[in-house]
């Protein structure tokens, strides 16, 4: 849907500022990471990254940071500019007053008080707009937030360790140091860009997870949501989930007998057979400007979401050992007849952490 051929020097640019936008990945929820790099004469003039929600958008940092060199620029943007008066005035106008000569755009934002009048504000002042350019880029960036603005739930992310045969805990449920430090801190920066980790209940009685976010370092971050799935919240007067700076929130059956005098956070989801329906629980969450979920649960709760078809991505670690067959699969409730059902993935991304091999994962829809 481009109006402009792009050259070799706007992809330069963009991939500038799709870099920017991703130093908000651990700040900018419940929203979008977004860029921006002012360029003229094929320089740079300007640059900036939306940091965090109720802060100043991209393009006001890039606009200030290029003062009167913004007159006659092109504006590089990972996202629609807005055209909402929000937390901040409409970015569009900005660009228009600092007499922006073109606008450049990764994506339409679907946000529906933005959705295209951005776009259509600026060519309106006469700039000239260029829509597309490494848009698949733009999307694999912000895959939480579109979730939750185009699906009304945020993207579902599985994160498992397992042995070299598909194990993750011996029959006694022992499943400590499977996968190595490496993977271990490395699941610690995906924590951070997820807005919300869940568990269940079962979890939390096995392991107590503290389920925070622990980088080793002073790297800032918005905690995300502690989740936990407790239909008859047993575990809500115990468990490391509910210490610490980050909110907890318990999900429970409608039929619940809630605590007295207790001030965690909880809400009610549908129920079925004795089980949580899944997508009600997701809606839940996205109505709660929740973008990005990582699992960390146990092979019932995670058999559960593949079963119900809402697992969006699965990053497993495999860590070279073997634990036999007497150990636990790593889906628990995910069964299958015929090959036909199978449930196929496709390997989006592959590296070492550490000793262990880590793979990301999406199902082939
Ligand atoms: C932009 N540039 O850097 C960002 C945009 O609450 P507000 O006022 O910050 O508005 C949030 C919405 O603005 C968000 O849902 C998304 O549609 C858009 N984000 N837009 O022009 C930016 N972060
Ligand atoms: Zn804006």
């Amino acid at each position: 849907m481009s109006d402009a051929p792009f050259s070799a020097l706007d992809h330069a640019m963009m991939a500038r500022a799709l870099r920017l936008a991703e130093r908000g990945a651990y700040t900018t929820k419940p929203n979008p990471m977004v860029g921006c790099v002012l360029a003229k004469d094929g320089e740079i003039v300007g640059e900036g990254f939306h940091q965090r929600t109720g802060g100043p958008h991209a393009e006001v940092f890039a606009l200030r940071d290029a003062g009167e060199r913004a007159r006659g620029a092109t504006a590089y943007v990972t996202l629609e500019p807005c055209s909402h008066t929000g937390r901040t005035a409409p970015c569009a106008d900005s660009l228009i007053e600092a007499g922006v000569a073109r606008v450049v755009g990764a994506m339409r934002d679907p946000f529906p008080q933005v959705d295209g009048a951005g776009f259509a504000r600026l060519r309106e002042a006469g700039i000239e707009v260029g829509v597309g350019l490494m848009e698949a880029q733009a999307r694999e960036l912000n895959r939480g937030f579109l979730s939750r603005v185009e699906r009304g739930r945020p993207l579902m992310r599985v994160k498992l360790a397992m042995s070299l045969d598909g194990r993750t805990a011996l029959a006694s449920g022992e499943s400590k140091w499977i996968s190595g430090p490496g993977s271990r801190l490395d699941v610690q920066r995906w924590r951070a860009r997820s807005s919300a980790l869940m568990t269940g209940a079962g979890t939390v009685l096995a392991d107590d997870p503290q389920l925070t976010v622990r980088l080793g370092d002073d790297t800032d971050f918005v905690p995300p949501l502690r989740i936990v799935l407790d239909p008859g919240l047993a575990t809500i007067h115990r468990g490391r989930v509910r210490e610490g700076d980050a909110p907890t929130l318990y999900i429970h059956a409608p039929d619940a007998r809630l605590p007295r005098n207790c001030d965690a956070d909880m809400a009610a989801a549908p129920v079925r057979n004795g089980r949580f329906e899944l997508d009600a629980v997701l809606r839940l969450l996205g109505e709660r400007k929740v973008n990005e979920v990582q699992l960390e649960a146990g092979a019932t709760l995670a058999g559960a979401f593949v079963a119900a078809g809402l697992v969006d991505e699965l990053l497993l670690y495999v860590a070279p050992v073997l634990l036999g067959a007497h150990a636990r699969p790593l889906f628990d409730g995910f069964d299958i007849q015929q090959m036909s059902e199978r449930l196929a993935m496709r390997v989006v991304d592959n590296r070492h952490t550490g000793d262990d091999l880590r793979l990301l994962l999406r199902p082939v829809r």
